[in-house]
């Protein structure tokens, strides 16, 4: 019996789906027989004689496509812990993570490997390399993996700093991807087309891994770029595309800045799929209009998270109410509260807690935060505000002012304050989230400098930088004489944030 790993029906079911194509991808055109072939080649080796990889984590940077795909696969057929690093993360950040996961080996793309060689040596951690690891050769006994092991984890940023490593089961994961199959309509004729950044939940799993549960098509970009996208759409073969807001609003832009005879073309393309969403930050309506008016596609908004994969979503039939987003999905329970954990009723705004089979298993090794992220019952505290209106839900924003949304990227205003604080020149520091029609939150920082010490925006810039990853930098820096403060002294971030300008021209 070969491995069950993945959720077992995932492994189970791409063996039933044999020679149909699974994976369009920068290196070329693969089946679903080649993904099982690939993967088993990489347990084998992984495993190196072992039984099963009994949970140790295998980090792997991989760029987006079918290494990456069948890397995944063969950490979780070995029975591992699969941790995916961001290709964009400098250094620092990938050490951050290697440091907390602990993996018994990094995997990387022969492109990638500079990035992780000192870091695999300095820890004696094995770095192994891709093509070679998939590469056909004696394929052992797999190992039969339960469904309460943990399989992926995504790192995220919370309030207390540093990114934390959230554990997903297989049985997490299979309950992220059934409660989609079922709300949006998945068969195995979709077409999916995927650009979005496979370290988390909305690319591992709303896209890659629904596809594949399938038996679908996922056609992978090496990147995202507005023109592509269309031109891709623009074939009338794509059936299903999802993506964030700032994806949404850079389309749009490459439409209106094309010729007439092309837009015709691009949104004749759109209108051939079956379903577009949009989620992982707030959706403002006139981009959903704007899309609507050169798509005719009303954008499906949905709500998530990479602690419980997707929660609510608007209808695939139905009404889908602009700034809405929509009702809790299949196998989902979702619950407004107030400060005190008590339920309030429509039309009270309160704070989003779920529960069900999809919501994470742990924090890696932080049993105070896990349980603290949880209240009486096992509901998880999203920290996120909403209300329900007419019955449908409505997202007002987050509790805490120090976690920003940025093109999609959940960050820590917390994080990059303590960076910029290890600068020698910086005496104090504010980071705030600024409305920007492009990102969401427009990350900005006001800085405080030590008496007698000179650096600019600039410089700060490079040096947070090197640091962090891209998304993370301020875009803005203002140097400030101190920051300002209640009687108490305490910082007040609104006003913090008053002193940027607002980027919104809708
Ligand atoms: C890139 N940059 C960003 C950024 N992405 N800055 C702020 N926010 C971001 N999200 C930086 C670049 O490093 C660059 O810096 C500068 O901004 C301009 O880059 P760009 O070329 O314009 O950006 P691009 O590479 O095209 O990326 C933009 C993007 C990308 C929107 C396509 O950020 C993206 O794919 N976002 C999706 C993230 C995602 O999948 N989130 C899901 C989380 S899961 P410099 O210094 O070089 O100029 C989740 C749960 C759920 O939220 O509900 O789904
Ligand atoms: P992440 O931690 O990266 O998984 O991001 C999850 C967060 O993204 C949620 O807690 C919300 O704050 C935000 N989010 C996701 N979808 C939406 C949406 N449709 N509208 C508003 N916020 C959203």
């Amino acid at each position: 019996m070969d491995s069950d790993a993945l959720g077992p029906s995932l492994i189970a079911r791409a063996s039933s789906f044999d020679g149909r194509t699974a994976l369009l991808a920068p290196e070329g055109t693969f089946s679903y027989e080649d993904l099982m072939r690939a993967s088993a080649n990489a347990a084998t080796r992984l495993l190196a004689g072992r039984d099963d990889l009994a949970g140790e984590r295998i980090c792997y940077l991989v760029p987006p496509g079918w290494e990456y795909t069948a890397v995944q696969w063969g950490v979780c057929r070995a029975g591992g812990f699969g941790v995916p690093l961001a290709t964009s993360h400098p250094e620092h950040e990938l050490a951050w993570v290697i440091d907390d996961a602990q993996p018994e080996a990094v995997i990387a793309h022969p492109s990638l490997a500079d990035r992780l060689s000192v870091l695999a040596a300095e820890r004696k951690i094995p770095l192994l390399l891709t093509p070679g690891l998939l590469r056909d050769g004696p394929v052992g006994q797999l190992p039969a993996v339960a469904e309460s092991r943990p399989a992926l984890m995504l790192y995220t940023s919370g309030t207390t700093g540093k990114p934390k490593g959230v554990v997903l089961t297989h049985a997490n994961l299979r309950a992220q991807v059934e409660a989609l199959s079922q709300a949006w309509g998945w068969s195995e004729d979709d077409h999916i087309l995927l650009h979005l950044p496979l370290h988390h939940v909305h690319g591992i799993v709303n896209v890659l891994t629904s596809a594949l549960w399938h038996g679908a098509t996922c056609e992978i970009l090496p990147r995202f770029r507005a023109v592509d996208v269309w031109e891709r759409l623009a074939r009338c073969e794509i059936s299903l595309y999802m993506a964030v807001p700032t994806v949404y609003r850079r389309l749009i832009d490459a439409w209106d800045a094309a010729d007439p005879d092309t837009r015709e073309a691009w949104s004749e393309g759109a209108r051939a799929c079956r379903l577009m969403v949009s989620g992982s930050a707030a959706l403002p309506v006139p981009t959903l209009e704007r899309w609507e008016e050169i798509t005719q596609h009303r954008l499906l908004e949905r709500y998530g998270m990479t602690e419980i994969g997707m929660g609510l979503s608007n209808p695939l039939d139905g009404e889908r109410r602009p700034g809405f987003v929509g009702t809790p999905l299949p196998g989902v329970e979702a619950r407004l509260v107030d400060e005190d954990d008590r339920v309030v009723g429509d039309g009270t705004p309160g704070t989003i807690q779920i529960r069900g089979a999809a919501v994470f298993q742990e924090y890696w090794r932080r049993p105070n935060e896990t349980a603290e992220a949880f209240s009486v019952g096992g509901w998880f505290r999203t920290g996120d505000q909403a209300v329900v209106e007419d019955g449908a839900w409505r997202i007002l924003g987050r509790n805490s002012v120090d976690i920003l949304k940025t093109g999609g990227e959940k960050i820590s205003a917390l994080e990059i304050e303590d960076t910029l604080r290890s600068h020698s020149a910086v005496a104090d520091c504010a980071v705030v989230g600024v409305p920007d029609v492009d990102w969401g939150d427009r990350v900005c920082a006001a800085v405080v400098l030590r008496p007698g010490e000179v650096t600019s925006g600039e410089d700060l810039r490079t040096f947070t930088k090197q640091r962090l990853a891209p998304y993370k930098v301020p875009k803005d820096f203002l140097l400030l004489e101190d920051l300002p403060r209640n009687p108490m002294g305490k910082v007040t971030k609104p006003a913090v944030r008053a002193l940027f300008s607002v980027e919104n021209d809708e």
